[in-house]
């Protein structure tokens, strides 16, 4: 009978894949288990190496997932695809050993523990093979808000290497975040009634094949995902970063408006040009502009692998990016210059206007990087 799930999310990791399955294979002899790889439709072929080996040992699985990325959900859909009594979470770049699972596994089927999971930074544990000092100390400060913010006092509460019964996940599924929140966090943040947590120290090692999936996105995605489980049930997540970068970008479109009808309102107002004609140039370039800011924000926070770089790519995206927003800036300028004539203030018919842009904007954000978080 299945005892035991092991869910390994991948991306790009076609050349650790036959190594992890002879890993598992060897580590877990006399269990009952399957692997599920979980992956977002690596360009590198992943789920097909994966798929291959699957069809001469039907313990190992895919989820192949298309037009998706992230590894929390990932995670999640992985362990909730199987009917295995207990699963674990562990990454497929060799970092994880493999070798503690049965260890895990028998700490949960006695009754010792709720959850176990494999700590880099409990007493017996390494990070010195991982040869990243920089990336300990990230991890340790992370950890330390993490455990500050959600009261869970683990010493390495951000592990990716965990296992439970499924019963237990899929009890608080629905409540978990999904976002780029470590998911042993998120699992043990959300659960009401208190798990008894074991830890088992890890020795930490080195990527085996491959390129790192983390950058600098991780930062935001570990700051939004602290959000979503702070205030998100609150003001959700997805309406407050909608606002959060809409104020960003009104700030900075009202700035622009200033300056030009400061620096040419008068001269205008003097010539022949229709008294409105400062004010709808300042729309228009304040429009741009607040565009173009959300357009480079928008580009610096999605995955490393999608971000667009270089003149062409960048001008390219750029284009699009516009032809979007197109009809909320029509909108906004024509409302905004409409109210201008009958009376309003500049700055009160330039609010009236974003506002209408934002609209627009919302229905359409789902296009761009705040799909992501839901
Ligand atoms: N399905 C899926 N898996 C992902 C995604 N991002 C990362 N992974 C996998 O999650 C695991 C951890 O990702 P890594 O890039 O190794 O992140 P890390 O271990 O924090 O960083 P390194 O120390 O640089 O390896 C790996 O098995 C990745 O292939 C994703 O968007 N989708
Ligand atoms: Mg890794």
């Amino acid at each position: 009978m299945l005892q035991l799930a092991v869910i390994l999310p991948t991306y790009n990791e076609s050349k650790n894949i036959a190594s992890m399955v002879e890993r598992l294979d060897k580590a877990l002899a006399g269990i009952a288990w399957e692997a599920i790889f979980v992956d977002d439709n690596s360009p590198d072929g992943t789920a097909n190496v994966a798929r291959a080996i699957g069809r001469t040992d039907p313990r190992i699985r895919v989820i192949e997932r298309i037009g998706r990325r992230g590894l929390a959900s990932a995670a999640i859909e992985g362990m909730c695809a199987s009917a295995a009594p207990i699963v674990a979470v562990m990454d497929s770049d060799h970092q994880h050993d493999p070798a503690l699972l049965p260890q895990m596994l028998a700490a949960i089927t006695s009754g010792e523990c709720d959850v176990a999971y494999a700590s880099r930074f409990a007493e017996g544990a390494s990070t010195e093979a991982w040869g990243r000092p920089d990336r300990v100390k990230a991890s340790g400060l992370a950890n330390a808000i993490a455990r500050k913010v959600t009261g869970v006092q683990l010493s390495d509460p951000m592990s990716g290497f965990f296992m439970l019964p499924a019963a237990t996940l899929r009890a608080d599924a629905h409540r978990l975040s999904g976002v780029g929140f470590k998911i042993l966090l998120d699992i043990l943040a959300t659960v009401d009634a208190p798990l008894r947590v074991k830890e088992f120290p890890l020795n930490f090692a080195a990527r085996a094949e491959g390129e790192s999936k983390l950058d600098r996105t991780v930062v935001f995605e570990f700051l939004i995902g602290l959000y979503d489980k702070w205030l998100g049930r609150i003001i959700p997540t997805r309406f407050a970063l909608f606002g959060t970068v809409g104020a960003l970008g009104a700030l900075v479109h009202l700035a622009v408006l200033y300056v030009v009808l400061h620096l040419f309102g008068r001269e205008l107002a003097l010539s022949h040009y229709p008294k409105e004609t400062a004010f709808i140039v300042g729309q228009t370039l304040a429009a741009i502009t607040a565009m173009t800011f959300n357009f480079v924000l928008n580009n610096e926070l999605t995955y490393a692998d999608k971000r667009l770089r270089g003149f062409f790519p960048l001008a390219r995206g750029w284009l699009k990016f516009a032809a979007t927003c197109a009809f909320g800036m029509l909108a906004n300028i024509g409302v905004s210059t409409a109210l201008v004539r009958v009376g309003f203030h500049p700055i009160s018919a330039a609010l009236v206007g974003i506002v209408l842009a934002s609209v627009w904007n919302f229905a359409l954000s789902n296009k761009f990087v705040w799909g992501k978080y839901g």
